[in-house]
């Protein structure tokens, strides 16, 4: 049986541009911040993940700073004391810890990475993945114009994509989708609102609804289900929800609410792929069609999606997108490619499968703080 014992925890905040600003109906994004972990173990075998926080806490309650302070005074201490056999064990150690499941989730998937190195199989094996290649869509923010916006969809579709997400808010949303309509016909599309409106907005939707949309993901507040429970019962586009869905608890909520007809799963989001598993699963037995999410991730946290959508119960394209689709460079190798029929290869190399670039991670680090296991 394989025991990790952490030897050295490592935590980068790294900060990357991305290729074009990112804007949401919560913000605008061009420097994109995460904290990347680093875990060494006695055996000197090496695991990786990523915490997708902000700096600014619009889309998700943590930052970079609060992770690091919880990391630092609550879950590297444990991490450093814990016998690991499963990752769950380091849930286990941890769950007097309230909260901060980002931040809880980053350890955690690092150590998935490191247990299928340990392993020598690749994460999506160890999982109960099925596939090996993944179908991949796109999320094209907030772009204020029509005129570049239909050009943003028109290359992301002659790249491959299958599917385009659009961000919308009050004052953008009819418009696009039907100029998108218009010009593009019936591809696969679908919008999200991170929350802007309120049952209130409930004509929006009525006209939605006649666009043939595959969902609209998150219309209403982040913390609600009562209310999405009601707007899906006035509208047929099925209702997919992303902030609202914390853990377990609130996807058996939400589906016994009837609050959505699909989850978009993030693992960052939901506490990590343990999490993400259960959830998926529950899904499966209630016939709730899952997809996996991002949050503009490196290529680290791009393993971690990767492997989650080999799963059987991701019945729609991903918002896994290539690395050149948000960076000029990622921090593996290789770069996770788009195959020209829109899907994703899935590496069969050990952990998530692509090599970390170190020296590029330190490029892009703001700061590195290392913690060492005095054992
Ligand atoms: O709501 O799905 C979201 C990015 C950052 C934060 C929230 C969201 C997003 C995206 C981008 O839509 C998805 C991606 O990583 O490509
Ligand atoms: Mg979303």
């Amino acid at each position: 049986m394989i025991n990790i014992r952490v030897k050295t925890v490592k935590l980068y905040h790294v900060v990357m541009k991305l290729k074009t600003p990112f804007e949401t109906s919560f913000g605008k994004t061009i420097d994109r911040h995460c904290v990347l972990v680093e875990i060494v173990d006695e055996e000197g075998d090496v695991g990786w993940g990523e915490i997708p926080v902000d700096d600014v806490p619009y889309y998700h309650y943590e930052t970079v700073e609060t992770t690091l302070y919880i990391a630092k005074e609550f879950l590297i201490p444990k991490l450093l004391k814990t016998d690991i056999i499963e990752p769950e064990d380091f849930l286990n150690a941890t769950s007097r810890i309230r909260g901060y499941v980002m931040a809880k989730a980053g350890f955690e998937m690092t150590l998935w990475d490191l247990l299928a190195r340990k392993k020598r199989k690749p994460l999506y094996e160890l999982i109960g993945g099925t596939k090996g290649r993944i179908v991949s869509g796109v999320s094209i923010g907030i772009i204020g114009n029509t005129e570049l916006l239909l050009k943003s969809v028109s290359r992301f579709l002659n790249e491959g994509y299958r599917r385009i997400k659009i961000k919308i808010k009050p004052k953008w949303d009819i418009e696009p989708v039907k100029t998108i309509r218009k010009i593009f016909g019936n591809i696969p599309l679908q919008v999200d609102a991170n929350a802007a409106y309120t049952l209130k907005n409930i004509n929006v939707f009525k006209q939605l609804d006649r666009y043939n949309l595959l969902m609209i993901e998150q219309p209403l507040h982040y913390e609600d289900l009562a209310e999405h429970a009601e707007l899906q019962s006035k509208i047929r586009t099925p209702i997919c929800l992303d902030e609202s869905i914390k853990s377990i608890y609130d996807a058996k909520a939400a589906i016994k609410l009837g609050s959505c007809k699909i989850i978009n799963i993030k693992p960052a989001r939901v506490g990590g792929l343990s999490e993400s598993i259960a959830i998926h699963n529950h899904a499966l037995e209630h016939n709730v069609p899952v997809w996996i999410g991002g949050m503009l991730e490196t290529g680290i946290g791009r393993g971690f999606q990767v492997a989650l959508a080999t799963l059987p119960n991701i019945k729609y394209p991903n918002d896994i997108s290539a690395s050149n689709r948000y960076y000029e460079e990622d921090i593996v190798e290789p770069p996770w490619l788009l195959n020209s029929d829109g899907t994703i290869a899935v590496p069969k190399k050990p952990g998530i499968g692509v090599e970390v670039l170190v020296d590029k991670i330190e490029k892009y680090s703001r700061k590195i703080i290392e913690f060492k296991s005095h054992v």
